[in-house]
């Protein structure tokens, strides 16, 4: 630890831990998106909020960037140091501090694994309902710096939805205590919500207190195979409206293929190019005919080819598997990811549009198509063909996205529905937002951040 500044730090801040090994610099300096090469100056690890404020006062000394850091499951390259950052990891912090049964919310520190947080919920007989397949590995932290939706927004929303109240650190190391818990709160700016999707460019959410909700009602799970993608949505609005769904996701054969390769069971003898996984509230009779005739109007219609429904709780899992394991089975191929969302009833023409484009665009390339087509998000995946290299491939792709990005301009959608747009998304922030619009966020972060140090070069440059 030669490094003067570093030095300062320990000084500064003495019982703070401190990692500097090459391994570690790797390993905290990246993401998901494996695309940069890490190179930050040393990883912090806090043990408290007073620590953080120490960190980011001495960051503001030396001026220092500093890229706070979680799961690191992150898609959008959000979390990567690459320039001589120090990441801040908040993995240390990562208490459940306090449950209140009257406020039904729980408290927690940061570095807290989403999955840790569904038992602790659990625990209290209540649920915390936005999940997905990164529960595991991701942490609270993160989900609210991406405002973070997953496979259960179409029916409890997105994390933004969930955060009662946070205390924050700025780039000037104050804290800041937000909405502490109240259900209504009209006096003026809502900073939380500014804080929730801002990748960490305003400061370090360093404690969370989340809303909790009654544990969701009986559920089944049905996989279903659909002849073509016109009739998605047709599939889609037969179910939403005879049901109370709690999931409705989508995914193409390409996808299946790779999961069944990866070792997930094969759900249907025969192929067919289009899936759905679907979950419903089933816990009587009624509910359960409801979905018969839902259906039965798909296959008397021609929308649905098969379909099978869950007889057990280990079935149930075996079908969400098809769906939650394609990011995993898909890793390997150094997969470029679009994340993108248009309003639902936008959906059809949009769908048809960018079939047309990407496949005009990539006619060699596998692209696989899944995503949560309820909410409006569409995830696709281009995958590397073996051979091809990385740069060239990644730059090819670029071209591509530019064309999507004006399609989602035209249908007034996001290029990042839940990813962030961290590195990845940068230059094409333009298609979602206006210039008066980004221009004003660069304003707010000045305000929060004046140094320019929290994350700087995520999100937009300053
Ligand atoms: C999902 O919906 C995640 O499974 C990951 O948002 C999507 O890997 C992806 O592109
Ligand atoms: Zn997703």
């Amino acid at each position: 630890m030669s490094d003067p500044r570093l030095t300062d730090l320990l000084q500064a801040v003495p019982a703070l831990r401190v990692k500097t090994d090459p391994a570690d610099l790797e390993h905290y300096g990246r993401d998901w998106t494996r695309r940069w090469t890490p190179a930050p100056l040393a990883i912090a690890l806090p043990g408290s909020i007073e620590e953080v404020q120490a960190v980011v006062r001495w960051a503001c000394q030396h001026r220092v960037a500093i890229v706070p850091s979680g799961g690191r499951t992150g898609l959008s390259g959000g979390a990567v140091a690459a320039n001589g950052e120090l990441v801040l990891s908040l993995e240390r912090m990562n208490r459940v501090l306090d449950f209140n049964a009257v406020d039904r919310t729980l408290t927690v520190q940061p570095g807290i694994a989403l999955e840790a947080v569904h038992n602790a919920a659990g625990e209290q007989g209540l649920e915390y309902p936005v999940d997905f397949a990164a529960r595991g590995s991701c942490s609270i932290g993160g989900n609210i710096a991406t405002n973070a939706g997953g496979i259960r927004v179409i029916r409890y929303g997105n994390t933004r939805e969930w955060i009662a109240g946070m205390k924050v650190v700025t780039g000037t190391g104050e804290l800041l205590d937000l909405n502490r818990g109240l259900v209504k709160n009209s006096s003026g700016y809502d900073l939380r919500h500014l804080m929730i999707a801002s990748e960490g460019t305003l400061g370090i959410v360093v404690e969370a207190t989340l809303r909790l909700t009654d544990p969701p009602p009986p559920s089944n799970v049905m996989l279903l195979a659909l002849p073509s993608f016109e009739v998605l949505m047709q599939v889609f609005s037969a179910f939403r409206e005879r049901l109370q769904l709690e999931a409705f996701e989508f995914f193409t054969d390409r996808a299946l293929h790779h999961v069944l390769a990866h070792g997930a069971q094969k759900p249907f003898e025969e192929t067919h190019p289009y899936y759905v996984v679907t979950e419903f509230a089933s816990g009587d009779e009624v509910q359960e005919a409801a979905a018969m005739a839902a259906f039965e109007t798909c296959m008397d219609n021609g929308w649905v080819s098969d379909g099978v429904i869950s007889q057990s709780d280990a079935q149930a899992a075996q079908l969400w598997r098809l769906r939650e394991g394609i990011t995993e089975s898909l890793a390997r191929y150094k997969p470029y990811k679009n994340d993108v969302s248009v309003r639902i009833s936008a959906m059809p023409a949009f769908l048809e549009e960018t079939q047309k484009l990407l496949g005009e665009a990539y006619p060699h390339f596998d692209v696989v198509w899944f995503g949560h087509i309820g909410d409006g998000n569409l995830h696709i995946n281009v995958l590397k063909p073996d051979g091809l290299d990385d740069a060239e491939f990644v730059s090819q792709c670029e071209q591509v996205t530019k064309l999507l990005a004006e399609s989602l301009k035209r249908h007034e959608g996001s290029i990042s529905a839940e990813h962030g747009i961290g590195l990845v998304k940068k230059g094409y922030l333009e298609s979602t937002r206006s210039v008066a619009e980004i221009e004003m966020m660069r304003g707010i972060k000045r305000v929060l951040d004046p140094e320019g140090l929290m994350n700087p070069g995520k999100l937009f440059d300053a």
